[in-house]
């Protein structure tokens, strides 16, 4: 599945494209599910929590508990000033998170395949569990940039051992906000870890105050169904979609089942399951 060559390369450059990897039929189930539960999704329950003035404390609350739920997340520039949706929701939601993979039986089926699985072996995740899943819109004309990070500051292990899974579900281009990554960035270190904080809510603690050489930021530019490898330290984002083309992608985080998972990290769950 995942030949010596691309195996070096992964640990060289910290990411690996694999190309044709999910059937375009998959990719089509993904979407075809991800619409319907926008369809179902009512976004009167949570606009308010979006446009009060007490946005922060609620937002955070709202996206801090959702580690074992299937919730749903606006654009920045979704709202208008009075807090009514600018566009349809279909075209407001940036991304649904964080449980899609243990809670949809649809995404539940995908990211336990045995592909993905024999996927994960093929990289030293064998036994892994299965930590967080997002499906991300990057909508035509308003999807937001995702600035540079690594994994590992938001899903912080000791010792690192993480792998992000990027699956395209539509062709990912510079127009439509693909991936970049710096090759060879995972070698670094880590710059920060986002943890809780005792007196609530979260902060940065900051190892490495260096900015990322972003001119060093290489497109990753894919066609529909492959599946991009990302290190946990690796530096990658993504710029802002105004193209009139969306850009779908699903994204499944793996720890390794020896690690230590802090509780101070943003995401806790009481149980996690591996592939089986
Ligand atoms: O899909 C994107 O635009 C960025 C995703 C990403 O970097 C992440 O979820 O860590």
């Amino acid at each position: 599945m995942v030949s010596d060559q691309q195996l070096n390369d992964y640990r060289d450059q910290g990411f690996l494209v694999i190309e044709n990897f999910a059937d375009e039929s998959h990719c089509d189930e993904l979407r075809a599910r991800a619409e319907e539960l926008v369809h179902a999704f009512d976004p009167n329950e949570v606009v308010s929590i979006f446009s009060t003035h007490e946005q922060n404390r609620v937002t955070d609350e709202y996206f801090l508990t959702s580690g074992d739920k299937i919730r749903f997340f606006f654009e920045e520039n979704a709202f208008n000033s009075d807090g009514t949706l600018k566009y349809e929701k279909e075209k407001s939601i940036n991304k649904i998170g964080h449980a899609l993979h243990d809670l949809d039986p649809v995404f539940e089926k995908f990211s336990r395949s045995q592909k993905v699985k024999q996927l994960a072996a093929a990289i030293g995740f064998e036994d892994s569990l299965l930590l967080q899943s997002m499906y991300i819109f990057k909508q035509p004309n308003i999807g937001g940039e995702v600035t540079c990070h690594q994994d590992s500051t938001f899903l912080y292990t000791e010792p690192i051992g993480i792998v992000g899974l990027w699956f395209a579900l539509e062709d990912a281009t510079i127009e439509n906000g693909c991936l970049w990554a710096i090759p060879g960035g995972h070698r670094h270190g880590l710059k920060s870890r986002w943890v809780r904080a005792p007196e609530g809510g979260m902060k940065f603690e900051v190892f490495d105050a260096e900015p990322w050489n972003e001119d060093q930021l290489v497109p990753l530019e894919v066609s529909k169904g492959s599946l991009i490898l990302l290190h946990g330290l690796l530096p990658h984002r993504s710029f802002e979609n105004r193209s009139t083309r969306s850009r779908h992608a699903y994204t499944l985080h793996l720890i390794r089942p020896d690690v230590h998972y802090p509780k101070d990290n943003w995401l806790q769950r009481s149980q996690l399951s591996g592939f089986d």
